[in-house]
């Protein structure tokens, strides 16, 4: 049965294909029919700066200056800052742009003059001409540590440091007891317009659990359908570790094994045209399922992709 067409859209982001996904419902919805909640497990502090990665990446593709090669920071960047640092012997393994820079130098200043992590995004989205709400999954820090073989890490040492090499056994998110979800985020799950919550492709583990844990905690769910974009093509992710984790967290790397680990939260799972075949077996676990091409190369892949999506959801 249709949803009806004018429903508000709720999207769980990480900073990879989830934040490109994102550009392409931005592109699609009117900015009071879109919110993007965004994991801030990743967050940390580095040369004394609030760094927000998914955060980033998330108003960077929305604004038009994400650098789509790298996948992180601004195109068009210039490094002299970096050189200057490293000249000094400064620590070079996380590298901040000239022009990224800035994000998170105002990012600390406006966060020390007392406001909130939601009112910063909010600030120097508009200030880069982002009209849809752009929400970090909340206002208090949760900082994701990984248990892996060599040890516990905290969540840059893992990913951009040891590069995503160690296998990780498992994921811890400190501050969680003490974290609530952030107010607008509460608001747009409680809004009765609210017709769909998407699930993008990202990391189910370090870029979506932290959103669901944070909500689960809260004890808030979604009383609309929800419907998971798959991070997997034919078995394989674009990159990053999304593989590697499904393989040592859950034994498995495919699309039943990702459902099962969203069992009781998705109603509907958007797989890749090339794994179209494990539509019955999805099915069998009593979900929808649409099969179509789901990588995002260009703007009209991102736009096509996000327009499939919502037409699914409103004939759900
Ligand atoms: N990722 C890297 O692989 N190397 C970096 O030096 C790096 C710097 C960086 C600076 C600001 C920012 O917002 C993101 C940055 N990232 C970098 C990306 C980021 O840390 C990861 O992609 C995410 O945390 C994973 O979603």
């Amino acid at each position: 049965m249709s949803r009806g067409s004018d429903g508000s859209v709720l999207l769980l982001s990480g900073g990879a294909g989830g934040a490109r996904l994102a550009a392409g419902f931005a592109d699609l919805l009117p900015a009071d029919k879109l919110t993007i909640a965004v994991n801030t497990g990743d967050d940390f502090v580095h040369l004394g700066l609030p760094i927000s990665p998914d955060v980033d990446s998330v108003v960077y593709w929305l604004a038009g200056i994400l650098d789509e090669q790298r996948g992180w920071g601004r195109a068009g960047e210039t490094w002299a800052f970096m050189e200057a640092l490293t000249s000094l012997g400064g620590p070079s393994w996380f590298r901040l742009g000239d022009k990224d820079l800035a994000m998170h130098v105002e990012r600390r200043r406006w966060l020390e003059n007392g406001e909130t992590l939601s009112e910063v995004t909010s600030r120097l989205s508009l200030a880069l001409g982002i009209t849809c709400p752009i929400v970090p999954m909340s206002d208090q820090p949760v900082a994701t540590r990984l248990d892996t073989d060599e040890g516990l890490l905290d969540f840059q040492d893992y990913f951009v440091a040891r590069q995503a090499r160690p296998n990780v056994r498992n994921v811890l998110l400190e501050g969680l007891e003490t974290a609530q979800p952030a107010p607008a985020l509460v608001a747009a799950l409680q809004d009765e317009n609210l017709d769909t919550v998407i699930i993008g492709p990202s990391n189910p583990f370090v870029s979506i659990g932290p959103i669901r844990a944070v909500l689960d905690r809260a004890k808030l769910r979604p009383s609309c359908p929800v419907i998971a974009v798959s991070p997997l093509f034919g078995g394989k992710a674009v990159k990053g570790p999304t593989v590697a984790m499904m393989q040592t967290m859950i034994g498995e790397v495919s699309n039943a094994a990702l459902a099962r680990h969203y069992a009781g939260w998705i109603d509907a799972l958007v797989i890749d045209a090339a794994d179209a075949r494990d539509e019955p077996s999805l099915e069998a676990l009593g979900l929808k399922v649409l099969a179509t091409p789901t990588l995002m190369s260009t703007a009209s892949d991102r736009r096509r992709l996000a327009a499939e999506v919502l037409a699914f959801a409103r004939n759900l």
